[in-house]
C-alpha cells in the first residue's frame, strides 16, 4: 500500500525519509507518478488539483499538510466519506503565536514610528502604551487562536475572543455568533484573524467589520486572504479609521505585484510565513494517521466536511 504526496510548494524530499523511518518503509509515491491508483491509502496533500483525489478508490485519508484544509475543499470532486485530517502541531502553534504577538507589539510600541524617528536622527518620545486598557479581538478560538488569546492575556491585554458557537476560555471574555461579532468590536484596538476559510467566514473583515472597529485599530490577517475584502480594507485604511494592517495572507499566491497592498504605507506584508510546516515537527501525527487508517481505526484531528474545519 502506498502514500501519495501532492502537495505543491513542499518538498517531498522534507517528508520521505521521515516516513520511512516513521513507519518502517513506506511505498512513497510523488504526483503525478501515482502508479497503480488502487494502491493509494493515504495522500498528503496542499492546494490538490481538482479531481485527482477522486481517481483513487482504497484511500483511507487525506491529510492537510497544514492547519487549514480550504485548499482541499476547493475541488468539487472531493471524494465522499474519505476522512480528512488536518495539522495539529506544537511547532506551527507557536509560529502563529509569536508572529501574533510581534504583530500587536510593533503597533501597540510603535516601533514603526521609532524607526522613523531613527532613519530621520531624530530623538524623540511618545506617550507610554497603556496595555491594560488595549482590547485586543480574536477571531477563531480553535487550536491556534486559542493559544495566541492565551498568550497575548498573559501579557497583560484585555483579551476578547469570537467564535461561531459559544465557547468558553479562562480569561478571555468570549463571544459569538453575528450579534457576537459586533458586540465584541466595538471595544478592540486590535483585530487578529485566525478563523477557518469557510463559505460563512469568507469575506468577514469587510466595511461592516472595519467600520464597527474603534478609530485607529489595527488588523493582523494570518488566517487566510479570502477573509478580508481588500478593496474595503484599503478604504479603511485611507480614511485613517483603520490605523494599519499586519498581512500575511492574500487572496492570490503570490501577491501579484501590482496589487494596491505592495505599496500601502499602513500595511506590513509577510509572504505567508507566520506559520510554516516543519516536516520533523509534523511526520510523527502524520505517521500516526497512517497507522490507525490502516488499522481501520478512529483517527484524530478529523475536519468535518459540513463546517469545513
Ligand atoms: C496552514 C497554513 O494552514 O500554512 O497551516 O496556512
Amino acid at each position: 500500500m502506498a502514500i501519495l504526496f501532492i502537495a505543491e510548494g513542499d518538498d517531498p524530499a522534507d517528508y520521505r525519509p521521515l516516513l520511512d523511518q516513521e513507519l518502517g518503509g513506506v511505498d512513497f509515491r510523488i504526483w503525478p507518478e501515482a502508479g497503480d491508483a488502487a494502491e493509494i491509502e493515504a495522500a498528503l496533500v496542499w492546494k490538490p488539483p481538482a479531481g485527482v483525489l477522486r481517481r483513487f478508490p482504497n484511500l483511507k485519508a487525506i491529510i492537510s499538510l497544514g492547519a487549514g484544509v480550504d485548499h482541499v475543499f476547493l475541488d468539487p470532486e472531493l471524494p465522499r466519506g474519505v476522512p480528512m485530517v488536518r495539522l495539529v502541531d506544537r511547532s506551527l502553534t507557536e509560529q502563529m503565536c509569536e508572529y501574533a504577538i510581534l504583530g500587536v507589539l510593533r503597533h501597540h510600541r510603535l516601533l514603526p514610528r521609532y524607526e522613523a524617528l531613527q532613519r530621520a536622527g531624530e530623538w524623540r518620545k511618545y506617550p507610554a502604551p497603556d496595555t491594560e486598557r488595549t482590547p485586543v479581538g480574536i477571531l477563531g478560538l480553535g487550536v491556534i487562536g486559542g493559544a495566541a488569546a492565551g498568550k497575548l492575556a498573559a501579557l497583560g491585554f484585555p483579551v476578547r475572543g469570537w467564535s461561531r458557537s459559544a465557547k468558553a476560555l479562562p480569561g478571555i471574555a468570549c463571544f459569538h455568533g453575528a450579534a457576537g461579532l459586533s458586540a465584541m468590536l466595538a471595544e478592540c484596538r486590535f483585530l487578529l484573524c485566525f478563523l477557518p476559510l469557510t463559505p460563512e467566514t469568507r469575506g468577514i473583515i469587510d466595511r461592516t467589520t472595519l467600520a464597527a472597529l474603534p478609530q485607529g485599530a489595527y488588523v493582523i490577517n494570518l488566517a487566510r486572504g479570502g477573509h478580508v475584502v481588500d478593496e474595503d480594507l484599503i478604504a479603511a485604511l485611507d480614511s485613517g479609521h483603520i490605523a494599519g494592517a499586519m498581512l500575511d495572507v492574500f487572496q492570490r499566491e503570490p501577491l501579484p505585484p501590482d496589487h494596491a497592498f505592495w505599496r500601502h504605507p499602513a500595511i506590513l506584508l509577510t509572504p505567508h510565513i507566520a506559520g510554516l510546516t516543519v516536516a520533523a515537527s509534523v511526520v510523527p501525527q502524520i505517521a500516526e494517521t497512517i497507522r490507525r487508517a490502516r488499522a481501520g481505526k478512529p483517527l484524530a484531528n478529523v475536519v468535518d466536511p459540513e463546517r469545513q474545519y
